[in-house]
């Protein structure tokens, strides 16, 4: 096993891990495609492989009417920012038309904006003014259900001749001379996953709320359909979609009933009651997904540059590679799907070393050498990670995940170490937390959704002075952007600005190594550049207490080149072995040669 001094072991520890397993927490070799195989490296020649992507919930990002909501005018006032900051690409959570029951996650019209943020000509405006400044643009895509007010469910309620198969219908079952519900499943919202429409006299199916019913994807007109708005967007041009809940596309064709999960926290009118084997990643689920990335592939193969589709899926890690397409590669899907498990589902407060290092690890274990790497710290809906796992983490996960290879995802705010803001229940949104307001703090996914935090001005600039749909944080005085880029040398700002600078320079790299080490509390990430040998190596101490690297690591001369907020380090400093990192703190350096 390689117990070699970091120093040391670079290429000797490479042809070592090849073949030597690994045990967690010791320095381990992966390349950019995946674990062990240092022979195996693959350049990233696609735009988005090596892209930042930042996420923007458009309600809350600016607000540039006054009105309390953030809109699309909104975002192309702060194109210089997302330019600035060094972002590739940006993705909108819904902007369509929608009742707004679940936040634009209930869509009335796929083709249209909402008049909350503009119309179409302003969605066009952002896409040119984005361009223009070399930002790609993703939209989110809603394909598990509509809106009950959607014209097409409307006509479906009426068994409209070509409408009626459109939605998941099914009979009653009479028991006992009472009407039930065709099976046990179950909405993630809670209770039966059916309502009865006195119109249609039938059952339709919810996997979500009441307003929400899921399309029935076993109609070749509803695929039709749904492709049509893929192509419909992409000749508006957009770059690319963000797929939402794939997961729970396609249902059991024979509409068996769910077994019991087993789990002792659910009651039977839980979500977790009932293990989702027929509702949840059908096998025919995953083969629309490959049917959309084909689309994509034949829409782009005379383009400049590729389309892209990115998956939303909370499956098990294995069945998640699934949505990248099939272990073999022999069918392609998304061209990435969200890696929750790394910093998200992987991660808790007071992590050690050792897990991060797992955490980590566990992505390139089970990610097929074809597929590119991704790295995502938080969502709209997550506790932001400056919460979740710390302010005092931000910037050494900042920097983590920018030097991983692959797309870096970041959600809005994360970039200034934004926290939770604070938002009472009669305030929220959230539609199934504002339910039941005594388990509140607890469900609501509001918090992570406040205002973006621009400057020290009302509302902390995010509008007017307007009251926002949800209130702006009380923190924004000390967090907030325009004091971090001005005064902030060593802001999270600026360290983030100056991580996306580096990652710049790792780009049109033909491989390179990654190498992930655990001592104690000191958590190593090392890159090798394969085309000048660059070395550039990550210390950062995840405990909270300092410690001497040298106690560890053998001394080298390292320049350091970017330092966690935290950090006594300036930019330019020789790095001391013999020193100590502070708790918390991070610094990468680059080894000299
Ligand atoms: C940050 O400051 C620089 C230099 O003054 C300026 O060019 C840039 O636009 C500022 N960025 C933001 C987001 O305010
Ligand atoms: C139907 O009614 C009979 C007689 O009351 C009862 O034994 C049976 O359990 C009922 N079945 C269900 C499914 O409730
Ligand atoms: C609509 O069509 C379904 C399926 O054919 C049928 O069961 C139902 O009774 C019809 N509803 C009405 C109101 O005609
Ligand atoms: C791409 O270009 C080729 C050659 O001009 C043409 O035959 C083909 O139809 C085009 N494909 C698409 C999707 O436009
Ligand atoms: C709200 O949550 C509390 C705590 O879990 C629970 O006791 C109560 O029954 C819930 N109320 C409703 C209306 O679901
Ligand atoms: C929710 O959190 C707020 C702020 O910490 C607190 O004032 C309130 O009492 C909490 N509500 C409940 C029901 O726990
Ligand atoms: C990477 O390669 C592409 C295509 O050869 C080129 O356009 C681009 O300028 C290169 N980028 C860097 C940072 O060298
Ligand atoms: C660091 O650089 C100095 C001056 O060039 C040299 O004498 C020393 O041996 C180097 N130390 C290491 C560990 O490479
Ligand atoms: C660091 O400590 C080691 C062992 O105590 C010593 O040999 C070395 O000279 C020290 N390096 C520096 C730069 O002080
Ligand atoms: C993963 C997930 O739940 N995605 C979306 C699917 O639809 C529901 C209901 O609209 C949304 O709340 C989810 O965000
Ligand atoms: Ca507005
Ligand atoms: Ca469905």
């Amino acid at each position: 096993m390689c117990n070699t001094r970091h120093k040391m072991k670079s290429l000797q520890c490479l042809m070592f891990a090849v073949f030597c397993s690994v045990a967690f927490g010791d320095t381990v070799v992966l390349t950019n495609t995946g674990k062990e195989d240092g022979s195996n490296l693959k350049l990233f020649t696609e735009w988005w492989e090596t892209s930042v992507f930042y996420q923007i919930y458009p309600r809350s990002f600016k607000d540039s009417d006054n009105d309390g909501s953030g809109d699309l005018q909104g975002i192309i006032q702060k194109l210089d920012h997302i330019q600035d900051a060094g972002i590739d690409a940006v993705w909108l959570s819904p902007i369509y038309k929608s009742p707004q029951v679940d936040n634009g996650y209930d869509i009335s019209d796929y083709r249209d904006v909402d008049e909350i943020y503009g119309t179409l000509d302003d969605l066009k405006q952002l896409l040119d003014e984005a361009h223009k400044r070399g930002i790609k643009v993703i939209l989110d895509y809603v394909p598990n259900h509509t809106s009950d007010q959607h014209a097409w469910f409307q006509a479906s309620l009426k068994n409209d001749s070509v409408y009626a198969d459109y939605y998941v219908w099914k009979d009653a079952v009479i028991v006992n001379g009472t009407r039930t519900p065709p099976n046990n499943w179950l909405s993630e919202f809670k209770g039966s996953a059916w309502e009865w429409s006195e119109e249609r006299q039938q059952y339709y199916l919810h996997q979500f709320s009441v307003a929400q019913p899921d399309l029935n994807y076993r109609n070749p007109a509803v695929v039709n359909e749904l492709k049509d708005v893929l192509t419909y967007w992409l000749d508006f041009g957009v770059d690319g979609f963000r797929m939402d809940a794939v997961f729970a596309l396609f249902e059991d064709a024979q509409f068996r009933d769910e077994p019991p999960s087993g789990d002792t926290n659910s009651g039977p009118e839980d979500y977790g009651y009932l293990k989702h084997i027929y509702t949840a990643d059908q096998h025919e689920t995953l083969q629309l997904i490959y049917d959309f990335r084909d689309l994509l592939d034949k829409y782009s193969a005379n383009l400049s540059y590729p389309r892209i589709m990115m998956t939303e899926v909370y499956s098990d890690i294995a069945t998640t590679m699934l949505y990248y397409g099939t272990y073999s590669g022999s069918r392609k899907g998304a061209h990435f799907t969200f890696n929750f498990w790394s910093f998200i589902l992987g991660l808790q407060k007071g992590f050690t070393s050792t897990q991060l290092w797992g955490s980590i690890y566990n992505w390139f274990n089970y990610i097929p050498a074809q597929y590119t790497p991704n790295w995502v710290l938080g969502n709209h809906d997550q506790s932001r990670v400056s919460t979740r796992l710390g302010p005092e983490n931000v910037d050494a996960l900042n920097i983590l995940i920018s030097i991983l290879p692959g797309v870096q995802v970041t959600y809005n705010g994360e970039e200034i170490g934004q926290e939770n803001g604070e938002v009472t229940c009669e305030q929220g949104y959230d539609p199934q937390a504002i339910k039941n307001c005594s388990t509140f703090n607890q469900t609501s996914r509001d918090f992570e959704r406040t205002p973006f935090q621009w400057d020290s001005t009302v509302n902390a600039g995010f509008n007017e002075g307007a009251e926002p749909w949800l209130p702006v944080s009380q923190k924004y005085l000390e967090t907030n952007l325009e004091s971090q880029n001005v005064t902030g040398i060593n802001s999270h700002y600026n360290i983030y600005k100056q991580t996306l600078q580096l990652r710049q320079s790792f780009r049109n790299e033909t491989g390179y190594f990654v190498l992930l080490s655990s001592y104690a509390n000191l958590f190593v990430a090392e890159r090798i550049l394969s085309s000048n040998n660059d070395d550039y190596v990550l210390y950062y101490n995840v405990g909270d207490e300092a410690v001497t690297p040298s106690k560890y690591i053998a001394e080298a001369n390292a320049t350091v080149v970017i330092r966690s907020s935290n950090s006594a380090y300036n930019i330019g400093d020789l790095f001391n072995y013999n020193g100590t990192l502070l708790a918390r703190e991070a610094v990468l350096v680059r080894l000299d040669k």
